[in-house]
């Protein structure tokens, strides 16, 4: 049977998961603190676990929630969920506890209804989307779960939050996954997937699903490529004699708080971009806005225009018909003939970013959708070239910094920590080093000649985290939690004792 078709796998014992050597001694102990800090706090042992890794993004930004291919692997760090289910003396309550400290106890009402509450973001609340969308998909099913019952958690996260290598994926899917099996519920992952997908949206931000999907569906030594709609993975094997290395530039990425000015802010543009195309490739103003709602939807109009030029790529119609001028509301409501805030009614978080911008960059922002679904299939394609393994990590290099430069100057979610860190990269030997995930913060992946590495990370350490130390951003000592480099890893896991 096709990996995406089984289960979650449940182990009763770590190794098949966290191998062997000193991976496995960390993972015992992880579990072991887990477990007495579960006896701690509700004087009780857990009744199952579960695991779910964070990912680096290798290619493919910003593309997912238009439709388009994506190609990540899972990394080792990991978000493991240990859980009960509470007593059933009333109020019945969850309470979500972390082994770190830093992180307090969130209590909510076992009430699956409840909304999250966005205008005060709490860590837990990444819990509650897995809640929500349990007792959503049970319901949809016909699934007789019960009354809402109370349930006891600790959460135990190694995924370094706000570095674009979805820890909020790793924590969504690790709860669904946990409170799904405490209900003897398990599904073919490529449905778990497409459900905690829909369970992170409740955090308010309109994503598509590639972390979900490669946080579930990944497999050991592999990098995959997720096609949506469907959700399909097809195995990638990542050639030999480079490594990627994620080093992370030290600005913190806040997706979920920046949503209307960033990330739901690029979505709204893109649907805005497919919309305004559709009108000017001769769709209905009505048909335009009801029937389109990403720049897949349209691109085999674009095209079509295209060939009449005798072109192919869908981004000559997005030269031909946008402005490389920013649209304000006026401008695209004169074209489409329709009220942007029609289009977006039934969606509060597009609302919010219509009220936060001034103006939409739709040139832009097309123009890297469409060349960056290219390069996923060109990245791919190199991998399985004949190509010697030397040509295949060079192209692979072009193509992640030829990602970087759309990411950065067309899509404008770079900052000015990742253009230094990227740059120090390069600088210093890399084939190729891009912003990963959402960006604006967060992590740069960076292709590196296997025998290279200690010197690239030495360099890095000098040109790039040096003065850092010195001003007291981070520890030196903690390093190794900021610059490390990353194998494919296995994807979503339970564990019964
Ligand atoms: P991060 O912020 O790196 O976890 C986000 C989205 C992805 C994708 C990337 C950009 C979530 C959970 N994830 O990833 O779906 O759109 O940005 O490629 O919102």
């Amino acid at each position: 049977m096709a990996h995406a078709e089984l289960p979650v796998p449940t182990f009763s014992s770590l190794e098949p998961v966290y191998g062997d050597g000193s991976p496995l001694e960390e993972a015992e102990l992880r579990f072991q603190i887990l477990k007495a800090k579960f006896a701690e706090v509700f004087n009780a042992d857990p009744q199952v676990y579960a695991r779910s890794p964070g990912r680096v993004n290798l290619i493919g930004e910003h593309i997912d929630y238009e439709g388009y291919s994506v190609l990540p692997m899972a990394i080792r760090q990991d978000t493991i969920v240990a859980i009960r289910k509470a007593g059933t003396e009333e109020p019945k309550v969850l309470r979500i506890a972390n082994v770190n400290d830093k992180y307090t106890m969130c209590t909510y009402p076992a009430d699956p209804n409840q909304e999250v509450d966005l205008k005060n973001h709490r860590w837990g609340h990444y819990f509650l989307c897995g809640y929500k969308g349990f007792y959503e998909y049970a319901k949809s099913k016909g699934l007789h779960v019960g009354e809402p019952l109370g349930l006891d958690v600790i959460v135990d996260g190694t995924v370094p939050t706000g570095s674009g290598l979805s820890s909020s994926a790793a924590f969504v899917c690790s709860s669904t996954i946990a409170i799904m099996a405490l209900f003897n519920i398990n599904l073919p992952k490529k449905e778990i997937a497409q459900l905690t997908c829909v369970c992170e949206r409740h955090i308010g931000t309109q994503s598509g699903g590639m972390d979900q999907a490669i946080s579930v569906m990944a497999k050991s030594g592999f990098a995959e490529l997720i096609d949506f709609n469907p959700i399909r993975a097809s195995d990638v094997q990542l050639p030999p004699g480079g490594t990627f290395i994620l080093a992370h530039s030290l600005a913190e990425s806040r997706k979920a708080i920046t949503a209307a000015k960033n990330y739901n802010n690029r979505v709204v543009e893109c649907r805005l971009a497919a919309i305004v195309l559709a009108k000017k490739l001769g769709k209905s103003s009505e048909e335009a806005v009801t029937k389109v709602k990403t720049l897949s939807d349209v691109e085999w109009l674009c095209i079509e225009f295209a060939k009449k030029h005798e072109f192919s790529d869908p981004v000559f119609a997005v030269k031909e018909l946008l402005k490389e001028e920013p649209y304000t509301v006026e401008d695209i409501e004169k074209i489409i003939s329709v009220p942007l805030t029609s289009i977006f009614k039934d969606s509060p978080s597009s609302l919010d970013v219509l009220k936060a911008a001034e103006s939409f960059k739709l040139f832009q922002r097309a123009s890297h959708v469409y060349s960056e679904a290219k390069r996923v299939y060109s990245f791919r394609d190199a991998m399985l070239s004949n190509h010697s393994d030397e040509e295949k990590l060079q192209e692979l290099g072009e193509l992640m910094n030829d990602s970087h430069y759309s990411c950065s100057v067309l899509y404008e979610c770079s900052c000015p920590e990742l253009e230094e860190l990227v740059k120090v990269c390069r600088d210093n030997g890399a084939l190729g080093a891009r912003l990963t995930g959402a960006g604006w913060g967060g992590c740069a992946v960076t292709l590196v000649k296997d025998g290279m590495i200690p010197q690239f990370i030495l360099n890095l350490k000098e040109r790039f985290y040096q003065s850092r130390i010195e001003k007291g951003v981070i520890n030196n000592t903690e390093l190794g939690l900021y610059v490390f480099a990353s194998k494919p890893s296995s994807g979503a896991a339970i564990f019964k004792f």
